[in-house]
């Protein structure tokens, strides 16, 4: 249903399960929405809820068509999806597109969870990651060994930093109370964002939302809402996209996995996988 008058605006919409409009809980049921307040059918004419932020939401999305590029990735020079600080970083061979010589470019092997280094190793293997484990929100991930990481707030934000050009990953534990999926967390938050800008990809089996950019990933568990995001720096080049990626590769939460995956390759590709979407937790 839709009616219109001067100046104003009026949709009818009905909720098949219970969510939320800013700080205002919508159980199941039918409503009316206006530009300052949504209220159920039912009381049409009685008191209005008003909306968190009734004075700076948009009527119309349209003029929402932001679209963040990705950064610059910085110096590939032997073009394998690996730039050469992660080429050394790894201990590959930033003139070898292949450095291990098992038939894998060196980028889709760190982005499937492999040892660009080693014929065998997964990424958790090698002697230049690190397994971080949060135990307070139980989550686990690699990183590079050489990195920094810190935790603040009891640990629900932690940063990863490469100290040589102070680029980091952030990861921020959200409360999401309601259980919303990422995508549906995210424009919560965001209501203004175009939905058609945000991808979806995989994070330890789940559905996960990610910026258009590739820099922010947004995964929903339980009760809580992890934001896991690349900072690059502004202006500058990103050494680490494959890092990022292999982040998300490998991330899982405690209690969804069990031991460690047998050791087959990824697939043959000439597109390594952008999604994430194959399994870390298969056997
Ligand atoms: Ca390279
Ligand atoms: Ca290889």
């Amino acid at each position: 249903m839709y009616t219109a008058t001067e100046g104003t605006f009026q949709i009818g919409f009905a909720l098949e399960e219970g969510t939320a409009w800013g700080v205002t809980v919508l159980p199941k049921g039918k409503y009316l929405a206006n530009p300052t307040a949504i209220i159920p059918e039912s009381s049409a004419n009685g008191p209005v809820a008003p909306t968190s932020t009734p004075t700076t939401q948009p009527a119309t999305p349209e003029n929402q068509t932001e679209n963040p590029k990705p950064p610059t990735i910085g110096l590939d020079s032997d073009n394998d999806g690996l730039t050469d600080v992660e080429e050394s970083l790894y201990h590959a061979v930033s003139t070898k597109v292949d450095s291990d010589g098992d038939g894998y470019k060196d980028g889709e092997e760190l982005i499937a969870g492999y040892d660009p280094a080693d014929k065998i190793k997964r990424i958790w293997q090698a002697t230049t990651t690190a397994v971080y484990r949060n135990q307070a929100y139980g989550y686990s991930f690699i990183y590079p060994k050489p990195w920094v990481a810190k935790s603040i707030d009891d640990g629900k934000e932690t940063l990863f930093t490469d100290s040589n050009t102070n680029e980091f990953f952030d990861v921020l534990v959200q409360d999401n109370p309601l259980g919303l999926s990422a995508i549906n967390w995210y424009l919560r938050q965001n209501p203004n964002v175009n939905p058609n800008l945000l991808t979806t990809v995989t994070v330890a089996n789940l559905p996960a939302t990610q910026t258009a950019d590739g820099l922010v990933t947004y995964v929903s568990s339980g009760s809580k809402l992890f934001i896991i995001s690349y900072n690059v720096g502004v202006g500058k080049e990103a050494n680490f996209f494959a890092t990022y990626k292999m982040l998300l590769k490998t991330w899982q939460f405690s209690g969804t996995t069990t031991s460690a995956p047998a050791a087959e390759k990824p697939t043959p590709s000439s597109t390594p996988d952008q999604t994430n979407s194959s399994s870390t937790s298969e056997s």
